[in-house]
């Protein structure tokens, strides 16, 4: 077990993190262009592609080429249940927005964490489509293509803009809970987006390009990278209640200002969801 790691070897990580995910990327721009073949996993809106499979293998057998004794968490191969040691881990979604993969609509991102000691120690996220990087590392900095990000300092909902996503779960109660949560934020917001990916949606987040973003359902690969992303750009993370984020929750709610995390949580109303961490 690897339970501790020097400087040289998170430099060494960092990268080799973006030297894959730029390969990846060219995987799935080729990809892109062509027809797929989907499958769906656990509802009829839950999709994979062999782009969604072939993309976290290279970046599983790249980074355990180089380092043997890491863990992998990676959305096309886990299972039913995963589990996060101390143990340096790495956590992939290969295609995050996979449907938006299939509809050629161009939000969607690779994305990579390293978590040590469950503490995240890198974060990317790479759309190959637009060619923006997004990477952080704790104390260093959020930022896309070498440039500095910061959050916006919006306090009040009455002037932001927030992202949300529906999801994939059809079930009805899920989905008018959610519709219910989605009207109290509208009624109160400039506006909500619906990008199709965690990953993104919390990339706006961190550039200052949407004041806040919240999820019910998402899974550790949709926002692990996310999560150091908006923290290093100044931002804050939370569970949907408001309470400390836990990352096998699936739930997320990050924005630019902690009043502003405070206003959304309190209009949420909360799903009971099976956490990631239990099968
Ligand atoms: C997607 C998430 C998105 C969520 C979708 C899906 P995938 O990830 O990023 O936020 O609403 O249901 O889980 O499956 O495309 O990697």
């Amino acid at each position: 077990m690897k339970t501790d790691m020097t400087n040289d070897d998170l430099d060494v990580c960092f990268n080799l993190v973006q030297d894959v995910a730029r390969k990846a990327g060219e995987m799935i721009r080729e990809a892109f262009k062509q027809e797929k073949q989907v499958s769906t996993k656990s509802s009829l809106a839950d999709l994979v592609t062999e782009s969604d499979k072939k993309v976290e293998q290279l970046i599983i057998s790249t980074v355990k080429d180089k380092f043997p004794t890491h863990s992998f968490i990676g959305e096309e191969s886990v299972g039913d249940s995963c589990v996060l040691t101390d143990n340096a881990t790495w956590i992939i979604d290969p295609i995050d927005g996979t449907t938006n993969f299939v509809h050629r609509f161009p939000y969607i991102a690779v994305s990579i964490a390293l978590l040590v000691q469950k503490k995240t120690v890198i974060g990317l996220i790479y759309n190959p489509i637009l060619d923006q990087m997004y990477t952080a590392r704790p104390g260093q900095g959020a930022y896309c293509n070498g440039e500095k990000l910061q959050v916006t300092q919006t306090q009040d909902l009455g002037h932001a803009l927030v992202c949300a996503e529906f999801g994939s779960s059809r079930d009805s109660k899920v989905l008018d809970s959610k519709f219910r949560s989605m009207r109290k934020i509208i009624e109160q917001a400039h506006g909500i987006r619906s990008l199709g990916t965690a990953t993104m949606a919390m990339c706006m987040v961190a550039s200052g390009k949407a004041d806040a973003y919240f999820e019910m359902g998402p899974h550790i690969w949709d926002f692990a990278a996310g999560d150091l992303l908006v923290r290093e750009a100044g931002g804050t993370v939370v569970d949907t209640t408001g309470g400390p984020m836990d990352l096998m929750s699936r739930r997320v709610l990050c924005a630019g200002t902690q009043e502003l995390a405070n206003q959304i949580a309190a209009s949420l109303e909360q799903l009971d969801l099976q956490r990631d961490d239990c099968a």
